[in-house]
This record gives C-alpha cells, structure tokens and sequence, in this order.
C-alpha cells in the first residue's frame, strides 16, 4: 500500500511495519492518523521509533481507533486515566508472558492497543506479536472448516483461578513502585462477577474482512460442543500453531519506541528474560469489536466442499463399491488441498 504521509517498511512479510516519516507529538492532521490506521489493519502491528511522546499527544494518537479505556486492572498515570501502566520486578513470571489477545473475556474487547516501554532492562524484554489470520490461513482446508464451525467460552475467572493471580495479587499490591494503585480489591471482586462469554472459533476482521483464529492461550476455555477432553487436545494443537516463528515478529524496545498492535488480528507475548530487573510502560487500549464470523464469504475450505456436489451421483449408480471407493478418495484428497493456492501458483509460473 503507498501511504502520503508516512512510510511504512514491512518488518516480515507476515506482520509488523515500522513507520517513520511522522512526529507523533506535533501530529494534528486527520490524514496522518488514517494512514496509520490503514498501516495498522493492513500489516497487524505498527512500530515508531525516537518518539518522546508527551501524554496529550499519546492520548491524541489513541483516541482515532475509538473510545479509550480504563482498564479493568491496569494501574494509571496520576491525572490521565487513559495511560495504563505495566511494571515488572522480580523473579516470578508476570502473566504475559504467554500468546493471547487482549481482554477477550468480554464481549467486546478492546481493538487497538498501544504501548510504550518508559523503562528498559539492561537487556531483554523484547515483546513479540503473531498474526492469527496468518495463522488461520495456513491450516489445511479442512481443519478451517471444522473450526468456523465452532464457539469458544473465554473466562476470566477460569483463568485467574487457574493462575492463583488473587493470592500474587495481594503480594504485588504491598510490593514496590511509583504506580497509583487503584486495583486489586477490585481485581479480586472481578474474578466472582466476571461471566463467561462466547465468541466464534474464527472471526471475520472487521476492517479488512480477513479471517482470524480467534482462541487464545489465556483467556479460552474450552470449545464448544465436543468433550472438554477433545477441547483440551485442539486448543493446545492451536496453541503450539500459533507458535510458529513464520507468524511472528519480535521487537527489540528501546527509549521512546511506541507499538501499537491489532488486537482482533494478532496475538502477543511479552518476552520475561530480564529477571531481576525492572521494567515498566505506559499502555493505552482504545475502540472495541465484537468478535463475528460473517458467513457466506467463502473461505478456501468452503470451495472443495463445493466441489463434491459436482459429482454427478446418477452415473455412479452404476459403479462397483471399488470404483465409488476411488472417487471418494479422490475428492478427499481434493479438500485436502487450496485451490486457490494451486491457481495462483499456476499463474505465477
Ligand atoms: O509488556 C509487554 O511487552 C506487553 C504486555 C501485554 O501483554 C500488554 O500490554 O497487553
Ligand atoms: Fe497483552
């Protein structure tokens, strides 16, 4: 895509672009903001760099992607409730440091997410993000099909209690740092009052229409509609699939980068190799989505079933068990394989 008024190179040919060309904090013009925007949607994260940016410009910047958020548990600079803050110190693992999407336990999580690391560790603490429609692409058709076909509980309780975050929580709320704290009591009361909610296996992206595997490894539960047992075993499968180093971009932070990621289409994972050093952001969660397969677009899974019904069934009335044995068989094998990938390989030879 040619951009006007900022430049964005592709970190990978998946995900991520750094974008130059732009002063976020004496940015004012309508036209700069949507071509992020557009940077965002089209590349599913989007790095700047030597940027000092000054809390009313941060803000300016997240509020073009919607309404902005006081986070259900994230601490807030003094007189900005918008700005969020991180911090880490110590030995025991924060919880991000595992892939997921953020705030899918509601119904509608937050779509954009914006971050600045305000103090680095001596080294380390990279964060990586994975495109999940990258992800969803590269399964084979069938296993597409049979995961458009399905529902996800995502639980905040469920994983809280799974993670015993209550009892870290009342240890990290008398523990150090410069921080508002305004959670905690809250966060607990959370853990009782939080329902499950649904959402559809796969999502349709609602700017570019891509599809999305939309499970994530903190916040779902289970699938729907089959034995938790079987649930357990797709999900992990799911879970070491999106691990995939082709899906993926890893960020080296340094003083005054921003990153601001699509949290409907990526996943993220904050690498927690810094121990025992602090390290604290300024985060930002702004626009909402409500997470919806729109159906009727074909998939490239959808296009092989349709394949099937070209078999005319009146001729192989007459076919012995062998021969109808062998056409199925080789429609099986059909919806094995993406046509249209097929197609645009043979087009490009
Ligand atoms: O600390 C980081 O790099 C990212 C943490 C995270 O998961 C988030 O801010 O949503
Ligand atoms: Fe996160």
């Amino acid at each position: 895509m040619n951009f006007r008024h900022i430049e964005a190179s592709p970190m990978t040919p998946t995900i991520g672009a750094m974008i130059s060309g732009v002063d976020l904090n004496n940015t004012r013009s309508e036209d700069v903001y949507e071509e992020i925007k557009q940077a965002l949607w089209q590349y599913g994260v989007v790095f700047f760099r030597k940027q000092a940016l000054k809390p009313e410009a941060y803000i300016r910047l997240g509020q073009n992607f919607g309404e902005m958020e006081q986070h259900e548990f994230f601490p807030h600079i003094e007189g900005h409730p918008q700005i969020q803050l991180i911090s880490h110190q110590g030995t025991e693992a924060p919880e991000t440091d595992r892939w997921h999407t953020d705030v899918t336990f509601r119904k509608k999580p937050n779509m954009v997410s914006i971050l600045r690391i305000t103090d680095l560790p001596p080294s380390g603490g990279d964060t990586m993000w994975m495109h999940a429609g990258a992800a969803f692409e590269a399964l084979n058709p069938g296993m597409q099909q049979m995961l458009e076909g399905l529902q996800a509980d995502h639980d905040l309780p469920w994983h809280f209690r799974r993670a015993n975050i209550h009892e870290r929580l009342a240890q990290r709320a008398s523990a150090k740092s410069g921080m508002v704290v305004t959670a905690n009591a809250q966060e607990c009361k959370m853990i009782e009052s939080t329902p499950t909610v649904s959402h559809p296996a796969v999502i349709t992206h609602p700017y570019n229409g891509r599809k999305i595997l939309f499970v994530n490894s903190i916040w779902t539960k289970r699938l729907l509609g089959m034995h938790m047992d079987l649930s357990d075993a797709v999900l992990n499968m799911l879970y070491e699939w999106v691990k995939k180093p082709e899906f993926m971009v890893r960020f080296r932070w340094e003083k005054d980068s921003v990153a601001m990621w699509d949290n409907c289409a990526t996943q993220h994972y904050a690498v927690f190799d810094y121990a025992p050093h602090y390290r604290a952001g300024q985060r930002m969660t702004c626009g909402s989505f409500v997470p919806t397969l729109k159906q009727g677009a074909a998939s490239p899974g959808a296009q092989p079933a349709a394949l099937r019904q070209l078999i005319d069934t009146t001729r192989l009335q007459a076919a012995s068990p062998q021969e109808r044995q062998a056409v199925d068989a080789i429609f099986s094998a059909l919806e094995g394989v993406d046509l249209n990938a097929v197609a645009s390989a043979a087009q490009r030879r």
